[in-house]
């Protein structure tokens, strides 16, 4: 299965990602596919629409203290609800989806998340530190929405100059 990322300024990013109900072969395949793709081009987390599949699935593979990524300790996260939230946490956020930019967001420090693995299980995680702030990154992406949504009016006019000049200098090179 070839995977490519839609990136931004791509109108797809924006699309509300739907409900799964087939915890199918086709699920599992994607999901199979995603998690190879996200670690070869250097991505810790990966939500389904960013390979142009608008469901509610995504992949987490957060680096231990080695900055290793195991596959035992790849997330699969179908149908994300959280169910409770606490404290603020700020850090810097990057996107395979946003590439070569980097900003300052602001989320939810722990989080409370239930939600259903590949064969439809159900299950509760309590998140907090790295874990929390990507899950919230990726969740967001179901929703249409980018970690550059979150930034102060100026900073996005900052950021939509620089990706432009990083766009049309990348065009240049091709
Ligand atoms: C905070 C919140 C959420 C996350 C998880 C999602 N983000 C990523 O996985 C970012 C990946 C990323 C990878 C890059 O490397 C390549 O594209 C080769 C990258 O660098 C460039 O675009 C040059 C940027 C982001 C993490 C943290
Ligand atoms: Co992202």
């Amino acid at each position: 299965m070839q995977l490519t990322i839609v990136e931004y300024p791509d109108k797809r990013l924006k699309n509300k990602s739907k409900e799964i109900k087939n915890f199918d072969a086709e699920l599992h395949k994607l999901l199979d596919a995603m998690h190879p793709f996200m670690i070869e081009t250097n991505g810790i987390g990966l939500a389904a629409i960013q390979v142009n599949y608008p469901i509610r699935a995504l992949i987490l593979n957060i680096p231990n203290e080695d900055g290793e990524q195991p596959p035992e300790n790849l997330l699969e996260v179908i149908n994300p609800v959280i169910t409770a939230k606490s404290g603020e946490t700020s850090y810097q956020e990057g996107c395979l989806s946003v590439p070569k930019f980097y900003e300052d967001v602001t989320r939810y420090e722990k989080i409370t998340l239930h939600y259903q693995d590949r064969y439809g299980n159900t299950k509760t995680l309590e998140a907090d530190d790295l874990l929390a702030i990507a899950l919230q990154h990726e969740i967001d992406h179901l929703e249409g929405i980018l970690f550059i949504d979150h930034l102060s009016y100026s900073r996005r006019k900052k950021f939509e100059k620089e990706y432009k000049r990083m766009l049309k200098e990348r065009k240049q090179k091709k």
